[in-house]
């Protein structure tokens, strides 16, 4: 049976710090040249998991850049994958995504059973995870690659329904999406909404920059927050401390 043991490393890392900060790498060949940059930034600035994953990658070396990755840290790394061809076995485990929120066969249920057999050879955790893409402001590198349009920000009800779809169906986390550099992250008023009617945690990702949103969500309940385009900025270490330690409440 494949464990169940990084589901459950992560959990307790929510119920400790009250909410987890997660580290976005894209290994696309445009951060070939930073990624050692990145890493090292991440690896000082108390972030709690890498997520290596991305909708555009533009070449085929997804496994030996995963397994640089997981060669030069510590935290556990987690495939979030754009595609079936991210799948490799250097990594910790991986999301299981369905696209819930579009309805492309591909993203529902074809890009699993093409990957499904690799997954299985190298004994992968999967994560179930049910991953709604919200507008964000802005065409999303994920609306176009999947052709699915997301969800209103503003229409709570659907992305509840979207949300205890998920649920229903056995995912063990919620992902909220606006995309990489979204003019908007997730709302407060969203998360507070959802919160009280789920049993799963939530994830939540898209163009959250600063300590002060971060730990507004965070406050309210998002137990995952994830951070790319930041950390792809080479901001300094103080400033990714500082969202961090934003998103850690009992530290
Ligand atoms: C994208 O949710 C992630 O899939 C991170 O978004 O790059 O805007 O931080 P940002």
């Amino acid at each position: 049976m494949i464990s169940n043991a990084l589901y459950k490393k992560l959990e307790d890392m929510r119920k400790e710090k009250g909410a987890v900060a997660i580290a976005l790498l894209d290994p696309d060949k445009k951060n070939d040249k930073k990624i050692s940059k990145m890493l090292e930034l991440i690896n000082k600035a108390n972030f709690d998991v890498i997520f290596v994953g991305g909708s555009e990658i533009s070449d085929n070396q997804f496994n030996s850049r995963i397994k640089k990755i997981k060669d030069n840290t510590k935290l556990p790394v987690i495939i979030f994958p754009g595609s079936s061809n991210q799948i490799s076995r250097y990594a910790d485990g991986i999301l299981y995504i369905s696209l819930i929120s579009g309805r492309n066969p591909e993203y529902l249920i074809g890009e699993h059973v093409k990957s499904a057999a690799l997954v299985n050879k190298y004994s992968l955790e999967v994560i179930p995870t049910g991953y709604l893409l919200i507008d964000g402001g802005m065409i999303s590198s994920v609306e176009k690659v999947s052709k699915t349009p997301p969800l209103p920000m503003s229409d709570f009800d659907l992305i509840l329904s979207h949300a205890l779809a998920s649920q229903y169906l056995g995912k063990s986390f919620i992902f909220l999406e606006t995309g990489s550099g979204a003019k908007n992250h997730i709302s407060p008023e969203l998360v507070k909404y959802l919160i009280p009617n789920l049993k799963i945690p939530i994830m939540i990702g898209g163009g959250i920059n600063t300590p002060k949103s971060a730990r507004k969500l965070a406050k309210l309940g998002a137990g995952y927050i994830v951070v790319g385009t930041k950390i792809e900025s080479l901001p300094s270490l103080n400033e990714l401390e500082a969202l961090t330690e934003a998103i850690h409440l009992h530290d």
